[in-house]
């Protein structure tokens, strides 16, 4: 069975839940990290040297990086599916994947902490202002790739939309100003009848 490691109010978790959940694979999933600690010990050191969540035990088999998981877990159990065999769209997906790590999450960082993590009278609001108006044009990026496919690596469902599709239910509840992404805003409704997406992903910001 597989053993994750990692609490569910973490977004780079619940896109390995999700992932799972998406795959009906058997797992347990131990509480660690933030208000769970855990992460300091000598045995978790050993699994992730990072000391941060998701850490995926499959076996004697174990793994770090929650985008490295989603793959690993997509193209064990569902090659052909979740993970594209055609090289363009497993291009695409990782394209996405990549681009989710590197691009988006800089800013909502600094929103996601600044609202959410911060209270009211300690936080920065012209850098987070600034932060809301850069991904609006961010998303928008995603808006336009959207408007010629209904997922992110073409007309079905994979492991490209896992990364993005996890950080724009958060995005979404925010509740922050958004651009109109009318694209995204379909490709979400898509997301939302997933009954992995809302087992995982659609919980309360916390
Ligand atoms: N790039 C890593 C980032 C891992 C990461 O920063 N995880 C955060 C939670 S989202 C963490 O472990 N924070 C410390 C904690 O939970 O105590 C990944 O995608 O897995």
């Amino acid at each position: 069975m597989l053993r994750i490691w990692g609490r569910t109010n973490s977004i780079n978790v619940q896109k390995v839940m999700w992932a799972v959940g998406e795959l009906g694979l058997d797992f347990e999933r131990m509480d660690v990290g933030g208000e769970f600690g855990g992460l300091d010990s000598a045995d978790y050191g050993a699994l992730n040297p990072n000391r941060r969540v998701p850490t995926l035990q499959d076996g004697s088999f174990s793994l770090w990086e929650s985008n490295a998981i989603v793959r690993y877990l997509a193209a064990k159990h569902a090659a052909g599916g979740l993970w594209p065999t055609e090289p363009e769209a497993r291009a695409v997906a990782d394209q996405w994947m990549d681009w989710q790590q590197t691009t988006l999450v800089p800013d909502m960082r600094i929103v996601f902490w600044g609202l959410v993590r911060t209270e009211r009278g300690k936080r920065d609001t012209p850098k987070i202002d600034a932060a809301v108006e850069s991904l609006k044009s961010l998303w928008d990026r995603l808006d336009r790739h959207l408007g010629e496919r209904s997922f992110v690596a073409g007309d079905a469902f994979t492991m490209g939309d896992i990364p993005v599709g996890a950080m724009c239910h958060r995005y979404h509840a925010l509740g922050v100003e958004r651009a109109a992404s009318e694209n995204v805003a379909a490709w979400y409704e898509r997301l939302k009848r997933r009954p992995a997406y809302q087992a995982h992903v659609m919980l309360p910001l916390s």
